[in-house]
């Protein structure tokens, strides 16, 4: 049943602007400063003391960038940037990231027009006035016509529910809110639940302190090594040298960084030795180049997956001594199709006398006591538990905000059997809303700074749109928005990615509506929506501005 949420008008001040930002991360902070090169005025809201967002809460150990990284995750919209900005290794650390949007902040003056530990508890449109307001944790209220989400893909932590885990008296931190206050393992007994991104990056990092560390491992994973290293002053120059031709490639690479697309060749026309060469070639340079350097069906045939993740699960078994424990970290599902992972010594952390591998498969967990955790075989006594176990991850943290559309529908309500949207950013019945890297745009498989200028450019000339030709309000239609569903769909199913359990399907969630929820097609995706915007709009429909005096 639909709930006519009727917002309290509480008495107070309340302040307008041209429009509201939710979160000041990546996005939030160029979606900042493109609104106001546009001239509008714009208030930015985030519950953190900084600037950052991911990368401000997720300090853990290890903590870096595990895609293709420096010098390309960056901004693209001042060439100064790049120019004057040095970042000294390929994968940079969480610091390192911060170091370098909090200069972006300083440089581009961002910070007088966002109000930090100040949480948006509540966002409602007012059809009559056709505009959102908010309400926030300090009492701070804001009305503006447009409302940007830019409240993250990976920022809504995913915690375990497990029998007696509140009652655990250790100390007991999560990856993405870890403590801002150094954390000590020394000396101490570590229980880490989750093997993702996260748990492969700090394990290594704990493990090199702990008295103990325990291993609590749901699904084995494919990782591969990061080949982290300094930057070239050579790569340094290039990147600098050429950045026309460097933004070029980006734009025209289906991730979104200056490499060249895979070869346009099947795993299976080369011979094994010669696949092996391949494979053991992209190994030896680390990086996530490892998979920018394959064959173009690995994600499509099971056959030419197979090929690969039997060379991954090899390498396993050469890595970690011990056969029994090899066997449990030997992955079985298709590669990659599981957020590939780039890691630092993960496997050969298993080598050490103080680390021990539980699979949860096999092994379950029973119950948390103050001093311990019972799994089938036994009690492991522990004085620090870490969850590594991700987040509810693309569409969870809108669904945390919760807005409430027209007529008071929430989008909880509204996204009740999937994620309905169009073009990835905009909702119907949730009009002047627009989503940074939502569920149904390339988001986390793009390079995510680019990925947040490139829309935020079309969500910009949306509103000039909406403001040169005195409308008021613009949302999808319903058919525009089942075609687009449709389309994620089919590009997804023409994959193996659906086929596997992860976060990008909604499945580490329990009860969530199980859907691939980023759009697959890469840098075509850009050009679909500027078809979309060439083509008068097509699949929005408007709303005349109207008057005070109408309302
Ligand atoms: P991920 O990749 O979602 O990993 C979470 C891990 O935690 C994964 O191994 C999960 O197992 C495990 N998990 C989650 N809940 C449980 C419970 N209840 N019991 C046991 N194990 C559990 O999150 P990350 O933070 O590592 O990475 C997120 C992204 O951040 C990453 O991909 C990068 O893009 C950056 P599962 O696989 O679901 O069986």
């Amino acid at each position: 049943m639909t709930s006519q949420h009727q917002p309290q008008q509480k008495s107070g001040s309340i302040e307008h602007y041209d429009a509201v930002i939710i979160g000041a991360g990546v996005s939030g902070m160029y979606a900042l400063h493109h609104l106001r090169e546009m001239g509008m005025s714009v208030r930015v809201y985030d519950g953190a003391t900084g600037i950052g967002g991911t990368w401000w809460y997720n300090r853990y150990p290890g903590a870096r960038v595990d895609g293709p990284g420096s010098p390309f995750y960056c901004y693209t919209f001042s060439e100064e940037l790049m120019q004057e900005w040095d970042w000294a290794e390929t994968q940079s650390e969480q610091s390192a990231v911060l170091d370098y949007l909090e200069h972006v902040a300083d440089r581009f003056d961002l910070r007088r027009d966002i109000q930090f530990e100040t949480w948006v508890e509540d966002a409602y449109y007012d059809d009559a006035a056709q505009h959102w307001t908010v309400e926030t944790n300090t009492g701070v209220r804001a009305s503006a016509p447009f409302l940007i989400c830019a409240v993250g893909a990976l920022s809504t932590a995913n915690m375990p529910n497990i029998p007696g885990i509140h009652d655990f008296a250790g100390e007991c931190y999560h990856t993405g809110q870890w403590p801002h206050e150094p954390v000590s393992f020394e000396g101490k007994r570590v229980a880490v639940i989750g093997t993702g991104s996260s748990g492969i990056q700090a394990i290594p990092e704990i493990a090199k302190e702990a008295a103990h560390l325990t291993v609590l491992q749901r699904t084995a994973q494919f990782a591969f090594p990061a080949g982290n290293r300094p930057l070239t002053p050579e790569e340094v120059a290039d990147a600098r040298a050429n950045w026309d031709s460097n933004i070029e490639k980006m734009h025209a690479n289906a991730g979104g960084f200056p490499v060249d697309n895979n070869p346009p060749r099947s795993a299976l026309e080369d011979t094994p030795e010669e696949r092996e060469a391949r494979y053991e070639a992209l190994w030896q340079r680390g990086g996530f180049g490892f998979f920018h350097g394959l064959y173009n069906d690995i994600v499509i045939s099971e056959e030419s997956n197979q090929t690969l993740s039997d060379f991954v699960r090899k390498k396993i078994r050469e890595t970690v001594r011990d056969p029994e424990t090899a066997k449990k970290l030997l992955p079985d599902h298709f590669v990659i199709t599981k957020r590939p992972i780039l890691d630092d010594g993960y496997f050969e952390t298993y080598n050490r006398d103080n680390v021990t591998l539980v699979d949860l498969r096999e092994d379950p967990i029973e119950r948390f006591t103050p001093t311990s955790v019972i799994t089938a075989s036994g009690e492991h006594p522990i004085d620090m538990l870490v969850l590594a176990t991700g987040f509810d991850a693309i569409s969870g943290s809108m669904l945390r905000l919760n807005p409430k559309g027209r007529g008071g529908v929430s989008l909880k309500e509204r996204w009740n059997d999937r994620f309905h949207n169009y073009l990835g950013m905009a909702i119907g019945g949730f009009p002047n809303l627009f989503m940074i890297h939502g569920p149904g745009s390339p988001g986390v498989f793009y390079n995510m700074p680019l990925g947040a200028e490139r829309q935020m450019g079309w969500v910009g000339e949306l509103m000039q749109h909406l403001n040169g030709k005195e409308l008021g309000a613009v949302e999808p239609t319903a058919n525009s928005e089942e075609a687009w569903g449709k389309e994620v769909s089919a590009i997804a199913d023409a994959t193996l990615f659906p086929r596997t359990d992860s976060w990008w399907t909604g499945a580490n969630v329990e009860g969530k509506p199980r859907y691939f929820s980023a759009y697959l097609g890469g840098s075509f995706y850009y050009d679909r929506i500027a078809d979309v915007a060439t083509n008068n709009y097509e699949g929005f429909t408007f709303e005349p501005k109207r008057r005070a005096d109408d309302a």
